[in-house]
């Protein structure tokens, strides 16, 4: 198996993957599925991108265009309208931004305007010159399976091996990524859990996401309170938070790198208690007689080495 890329190569920037990110979403839409209309407005916009840096992202996922089961797509000068206020807004953010978008003229701009990577829906199918502008702008590129467009994705949903399909059609994708010019480091691939996947494919792609994390490139997904969890919970987009923590976790166990998440301090918190718990395998033993042990011995909590990613890729 190919080893993980351990960077993900973002513009000018490394995202290390020697412990999971997270990527924060914004929606800068009037319909998304979960949050639609609630960051419409530039200003709250820009406020609840600050927040999520603040409660640990690594990068900031702005979508200016639904791509709810049925939704349209919206015309790229109206796509343009949503972002650009708001990608002005959060020019010094520290950390990088993506712009969820699958249109070359909007993803130029957004570039142009200080994005640091494109996370295209469509794997390049869309808009194969997006590969192109990623080559020439060292921008980095996520390829996410989708089968269809938003509006036809869930007809059909029938796969003979989800699984191998999803991971065939994505390295098709990352080969023209990587023909068009760009670096490995800076492309990511995505299963895309709920874009044309019935409720147990999307949990077949989460149990065997350690085949996809086999390609060797960084691995996004994006389980957060998505329809597969309110099937499983019988709960609302909005009630779906512990389903979508828990996803991530399993997830990352499998070989995730990075999640994307509505609920950032929620998502990180969990992260961070898994991780202390690996981490202890990388430590002496803890004496369990009440004295002094583990962390006394080494370094204190928190700082020791980044815990071995279990399953990390591996299975
Ligand atoms: N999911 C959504 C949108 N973009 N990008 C990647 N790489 N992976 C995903 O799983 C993914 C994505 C859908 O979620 P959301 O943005 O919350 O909703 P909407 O498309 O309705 O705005």
């Amino acid at each position: 198996m190919t080893r993980p890329a351990r960077v993900w190569r973002v513009g000018d920037q490394d995202i290390s993957l020697d412990r999971p990110a997270i990527a924060g979403i914004l929606n800068v839409t009037p319909d998304s599925f979960s949050d639609g209309g609630r960051y419409a407005a530039s200003r709250e916009a820009i406020a609840r991108g600050r927040e999520i840096a603040a409660q640990g992202a690594a990068i900031l996922d702005i979508g200016a265009e639904s791509t709810r089961p049925g939704a349209e797509p919206v015309p790229a000068g109206e796509e343009w309208a949503r972002l650009e206020p708001v990608l002005r807004g959060l020019r010094d953010l520290p950390i990088p931004i993506s712009v969820d978008t699958s249109r070359l003229e909007v993803a130029e701009r957004a570039i142009e305007a200080g994005a640091a990577a494109i996370n295209d829906v469509t794997a390049l199918r869309r808009d194969p010159a997006l590969a192109r502008l990623a080559a020439r702008t060292g921008a980095g590129l996520v390829l996410m399976h989708m089968r269809g467009t938003p509006r036809t994705m869930q007809l059909d949903t029938e796969y003979e091996d989800v699984v191998r399909e999803v991971r065939i059609a994505l390295v098709h994708a990352r080969r023209a990524a990587l023909e068009a010019g760009c670096d490995p480091s800076q492309v990511a691939i995505d299963p895309g859990l709920g874009f044309g996947k019935s409720p147990d494919g999307n949990l077949e792609l989460l149990a065997r996401l350690d085949e996809i994390a086999a390609v060797g490139a960084p691995v996004w997904v994006g389980p957060s309170r998505k329809s597969f969890l309110g099937a499983l919970l019988g709960a609302g987009p909005r009630e779906r938070l512990t389903g979508s923590v828990a996803a991530c976790l399993a997830a990352v166990r499998r070989g995730a790198d990075v999640v994307r998440v509505h609920d950032v301090r929620e998502t990180r918190e969990a992260l961070t208690v898994d991780a202390a718990i690996d981490a202890r395998l990388a430590r002496p033993p803890a004496r369990s007689d009440g004295a002094a042990g583990g962390a006394a011995e080494g370094a204190p909590d928190g700082a020791g080495p980044a815990p071995p990613r279990a399953a990390g890729g591996n299975g």
